[in-house]
């Protein structure tokens, strides 16, 4: 099949390149890493520790322009209805404008309504506070209880555990999301109904995990308190008012936003309401002020300085010129445990697609990598085995603040050394005449020499990039998730993909929707035969 020119560069630089060591790399270039790294606001992004040359780069950077990286990045910041097959602006940059600047969606200015639920926000978190907006029988609200899912509960959830640091004196957070009953009843045992404001985060409106969690929510507290209580007990964040009034929350107790607001990109609208409640609204605009930063750092910045668009394409290398369709997210900070599953749902659920802008299915690249992590030093006790010795190589974005929020003892030097200790093992590995050596050096006899030098020795050569903030702030973790969201949409970019649609969600909705009167006694349909039976089986095992 006939490829593009840009795609003809990159083959060609893969058969130049793709052999080589990044050890010999770095060996032949002393200036590597300080070529090689850029530094934005407290953020140090270093990617020398890819497999990378300045001619891969160059050909990276004409594959960008033959996708008119540019020009797209603009037709987001523009409001332009990039979500096609939704027919939708994807603004959730202008919900941290803070330039004055209007942004225009079919003629419309949305900064408007945009500052006037931010108003409205800040008004309520005040409020809630102070003490001036309180439960039914007068007691101050300090449990906020989340009710939301996917988008409604991911983003909210990682960014008020990353900033636990900063969480207002006396106020406790939980998120419901699954709608197994466990995570109702969970949270509803730790909650006193008079000192607890339920949240209930849906877009739709209409999301019957998130409908069915409030509901079971709304009786206990009616029970407790009585029907008259919902409205100091009950608030909406939603697009859909209507919804949001036959559920029975008034709607001046609702959050707005909008559609050109994306679920999974929502944690700066209304949704993000939590956090603000959680850590004070100055630090939800701080939030947002660094999630600023980065949109006009991938906005101006040449793309050679651009970090979310080297991130990016370091990222399509891989996986379009390596084959390689996984990477790993491991942020050693505690606080920043749940990033993993958040970036899950950011980059899986916008950029798992196999159709084209174009309307055409893809048959011959891969989109969207699987992206897996968890916190580091507990993952280099599990799956680090795999990343040093697997198969295949998994690319690796390291995160950590160069400060810990709890400087205890050496803890945090340790951290900082496992991190660095973990890159360059990657990067480096250990060769057999190394592991040789240093098991003669033991004293080790030929025969166990021989029966362990390979088990023991690393090939290396394994890319990551290393990202160090100075401390978790609510700034640097604004910038950081901007960045993240920037890098996915990039790829979408080159992968001609549309990343702010989720179609791929709907048919398992559309089935549990036609097995659930089945589960309940009704009619049975028809499935297929594993289907069926285990329909059967489980409501004999249910009596
Ligand atoms: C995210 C998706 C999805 C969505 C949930 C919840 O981009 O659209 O995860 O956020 O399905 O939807 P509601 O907010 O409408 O309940």
């Amino acid at each position: 099949m006939a490829v593009s020119k840009a795609v003809q560069g990159l083959l060609d630089e893969y058969k130049r390149f793709s052999s080589k060591s990044m050890i010999d790399l770095f060996n032949n270039d002393s200036n590597r890493a300080k070529k090689y790294t850029i530094e934005f606001n407290d953020l140090v992004f270093d990617y020398s520790k890819n497999r990378f040359d300045e001619k891969v780069l160059d050909a990276l950077f004409e594959l960008a322009k033959e996708h008119n990286l540019k020009e797209r990045i603009e037709d987001m910041f523009e409001g332009k209805k990039i979500n096609v097959t939704e027919n939708r602006a994807v603004l959730h940059t202008a919900l941290r404008n803070f330039s004055g600047k209007p942004v225009f969606v079919d003629g419309k200015d949305v900064m408007v309504d945009i500052t006037r639920v931010l108003e409205q926000m800040e008004t309520f978190v005040k409020a809630v506070h102070s003490g001036s907006f309180r439960g039914a029988t007068g007691k101050k609200l300090k449990n906020i209880v989340n009710i939301g899912i996917g988008g409604s509960d991911l983003g909210p959830y990682m960014v008020t555990s990353a900033l636990k640091k900063y969480w207002i004196d006396g106020i406790d957070c939980f998120f419901i999301s699954n709608i197994d009953g466990t995570a109702c009843a969970e949270v509803l045992n730790k909650v006193d109904a008079e000192e607890t404001l339920f949240i209930v985060a849906s877009k739709t409106f209409t999301t019957i995990e998130t409908l069915t969690n409030a509901r079971t929510c709304r009786e206990w507290l009616v029970k407790k308190l009585g029907e008259d209580a919902v409205k100091n007990h009950f608030v909406a964040l939603s697009t859909n008012a209507k919804a949001v009034q036959e559920f029975g929350i008034d709607t001046k107790n609702m959050f707005e936003f909008w559609d050109f607001v994306g679920g999974r990109y929502s944690l700066w609208s209304a949704i993000g309401l939590s956090i603000a409640l959680a850590v004070g609204f100055d630090n939800f605009k701080e939030l947002l002020k660094g999630a600023e930063a980065m949109d006009n750092h991938f906005r101006n910045a040449d793309f050679r300085e651009n970090i979310p668009v080297i991130q990016a394409l370091l990222g399509i290398w891989y996986n379009d010129y390596y084959n390689i369709h996984r990477y790993a997210v491991i942020p050693y900070d505690q606080y920043l445990k749940h990033l993993p599953a958040y970036l899950q749902q950011l980059d899986m659920e916008s950029n798992g697609k196999s159709v084209r802008l174009d309307n055409k299915k893809i048959t011959d690249y891969a989109t969207g990598p699987a992206l897996f992590g968890g916190a580091g030093t507990d993952v280099q006790h599990s799956f680090f085995q795999l990343l040093h010795q697997g198969t295949e190589p998994v690319p690796v974005d390291f995160i950590i603040p160069a400060n810990s929020q709890n400087e205890t003892g050496k803890h945090h030097l340790i951290l900082l050394a496992n991190i660095l200790a973990q890159a360059e093992a990657l990067m480096k590995g250990k060769t057999v005449e190394e592991v040789e050596a240093e098991l003669r050096a033991q004293g080790k006899d030929e025969a166990t020499i021989e029966k362990l030098k390979l088990n023991k020795s690393f090939e290396g050569n394994r890319p990551s990039n290393m990202f160090i903030i100075k401390k978790l702030t609510p700034f640097a973790l604004g910038m950081m998730i901007a960045m993240y969201e920037h890098k996915v949409y990039t790829q979408g970019v080159i992968w001609e993909i549309d990343s702010f649609d989720q179609w791929g969600v709907e048919l398992g909705k559309q089935l549990a929707l036609k097995i659930l009167p089945e589960l309940e006694g009704g009619q049975r349909q028809t499935h297929d035969c594993s289907t069926e039976a285990l329909i059967e089986k489980i409501s004999s095992m249910r009596g």
